[in-house]
């Protein structure tokens, strides 16, 4: 399959050196270089070497005749991104939007009326250790879904996923997946930034009435929002995250560290705009999320 993939973050070039494998990868990147290289380290459980991979970059042509696009820039990017490849992309062209946080789909789908869009979300972890290199670091389960009616039938594109990075399963209300991962989220970045700790330092009591209270104001706006569920489920799913990732530093801690715009006003900041639109209370986010708003500014 001839693939796009639009972003080379850390999740990009993920997705990019394992699609590489049995696809055709050609990579959009924001310089306009013809090619882009780095070094790739499997999982350390797979005992595989570190590869050194080149991509064709920036090809108009070859952005036309991809059968799939990928976009993995983050939240805020993702407008300016589809404006970049809107010229050379075809309207029947599948374009996959997989980032962290919600919020982004509106814009989406009046850039791109005609393309079948879908979204996805991924707990696969990688780290880039400097700017030319890309390490695995962690296993984790991929949703993919359709955003609008003309995207159903793209299913198999799960399947391509699957067989990629496993494991990637279809879900045929991506939003629902996009919800649980955007709990995850409010619950873990904006703490381990503020508190520049690793996630799971998150496992201490000090930390559990601002969990706990987090998960109770995001299951209040997932109800309104037709979810269903209830905050002791979304604070095991947090727990369990915790204690998977416990090692890692939450892309908002590094985010804020390397004096980077967050993921904020997608994650945090999207639960407090639904919470308002529902007349519900979020006192706990909101506080997070101007906390954030503020260390970015002073960054
Ligand atoms: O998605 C993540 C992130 O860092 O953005 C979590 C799940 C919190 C893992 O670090």
């Amino acid at each position: 399959m001839r693939i796009t993939i639009v972003g080379v973050g850390a999740i990009g070039r993920l997705w990019a050196a394992a699609l590489a494998k049995e696809h055709q990868v050609h990579l959009w990147t924001r310089d306009d270089k013809p090619q882009t290289q780095f070094s790739f380290t499997p999982l350390a459980a797979t005992h595989s070497p570190v590869q050194t991979l080149t991509f064709a970059s920036n090809q108009a042509q070859q952005l036309a005749n991809s059968e799939c696009v990928l976009v993995t820039v983050k939240a805020f990017q993702v407008e300016q991104a589809l404006r970049d490849i809107l010229s050379s992309l075809s309207t029947t062209t599948p374009v996959i939007i997989m980032h962290n946080g919600m919020g982004s789909q509106t814009i989406a789908k009046h850039l791109l009326p005609n393309n079948p869009l879908l979204y996805a979300t991924t707990a696969q972890a990688a780290f880039q250790p400097t700017p030319d290199s890309i390490s695995h670091t962690g296993q984790g389960q991929t949703w993919l879904g359709a955003l609008t009616d003309n995207a159903k039938r793209y299913q198999s594109l799960a399947d391509v996923f699957n067989a990629t990075l496993s494991p990637c399963q279809w879900h045929d209300d991506i939003l629902q997946p996009l919800w649980h991962k955007l709990a995850i989220n409010c619950a873990i970045n904006p703490l381990t930034a503020r508190e520049q700790c690793k996630n799971g330092e998150l496992a201490q009591a000090k930390y559990q009435p601002y969990l706990n209270q987090i998960c109770d104001e995001v299951a209040a706006v997932m109800r309104a929002e037709g979810y269903p569920t209830q905050a002791e489920s979304l604070k095991s799913l947090v727990d369990q995250v915790i204690e998977a990732t416990a090692n890692n530093f939450s892309s908002m801690n590094q985010d804020l560290c390397h004096h980077r715009p967050t993921e904020i006003d997608y994650i945090t900041g999207h639960v407090v705009a639904r919470a308002q639109a529902h007349g519900i209370e979020t006192p706990c986010n909101t506080q997070l999320w101007q906390q954030i708003k503020q260390l970015e500014q002073e960054a």
